[in-house]
């Protein structure tokens, strides 16, 4: 199995789309983020990519309504998802958010795993439980970034992660959850493994389109990392 890590500082903005329905052709390797506004997804991308200026970050929530792409290199993408969750949307947005969520994380053939951002104070509102639940259902591995960890200490933390863990034991599935901090740079390297490891699983399964329509999150066995 091909482990190698990417060099993810040699990501690259690529083109913004207004929503789901008009992203580039289906093709290659990508993983989505998402998150409620301000959970600090942008942030996460940046450090991951060692870039401060990749990802638009914002004390105004909601400002990014365009999905961003990213290329790390050839075939691999990172797909950056308009922020979620505030209150003052009404219902009908909220109503189509979920349609176009969870019809891309059905159909988008690209899609290898996905990266939730959710701040390790307020973790699981309803809006992330809908996508982890829809992630598994699509057999979507999913990696649960607990961001801002640097607001707790070293035991605090480490319960977060635990509690979260065992939140999550109820929806079965692939999943793993990190504490992350783009500002403390916690994390970071966990993360990148992950994301090599799920564009690798593209490269190895041999191209494009593949032989069938999905990705086998259990096929190899792979641990989830979640250590002790
Ligand atoms: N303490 C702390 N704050 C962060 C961290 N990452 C982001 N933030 C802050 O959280 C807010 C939202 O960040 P942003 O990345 O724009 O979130 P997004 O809306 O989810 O893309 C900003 O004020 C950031 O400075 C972090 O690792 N630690
Ligand atoms: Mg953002």
């Amino acid at each position: 199995m091909n482990r190698e890590m990417l060099d993810f500082r040699k990501t690259r903005f690529i083109t913004s789309a207004p929503d789901i329905s008009r992203l580039p052709d289906d093709l290659g390797a990508e993983i989505a983020f998402a998150g409620r506004s301000n959970s600090g997804k942008s942030s996460a991308l940046n450090a991951i990519c060692d870039q401060s200026h990749l990802a638009k970050t914002s004390r105004t929530p909601g400002r990014t309504r365009l999905i961003n792409l990213f290329q790390v290199k050839q075939g691999c993408s990172l797909v950056d998802l308009p922020g979620y969750g505030y209150a003052a949307v009404p219902e009908s947005m909220k109503k189509q958010w979920q349609k176009s969520m969870s019809d891309y994380l059905q159909k988008r053939q690209a899609l290898r795993g996905i990266v939730v951002t959710m701040d390790i104070r307020h973790p699981l509102k309803d809006h992330d439980r809908l996508i982890i639940d829809w992630s598994l259902a699509a057999n979507l591995p999913a990696l649960i970034l607990l961001t801002k960890a640097d607001k707790l200490g070293v035991n605090a933390r480490r319960e977060a992660v635990g509690e979260v863990k065992h939140l999550l034991s109820e929806f079965g599935g692939n999943f793993t959850v990190i504490a992350f901090s783009a500002w403390n740079k916690i994390g970071i390297d966990e993360v990148r493994t992950v994301l090599s490891y799920w564009f690798s699983t593209f490269h190895a399964a041999g191209g494009e389109g593949g032989d069938d329509d999905g990705y086998d999150a259990d096929a190899d066995g792979y641990d989830n990392g979640d250590g002790e």
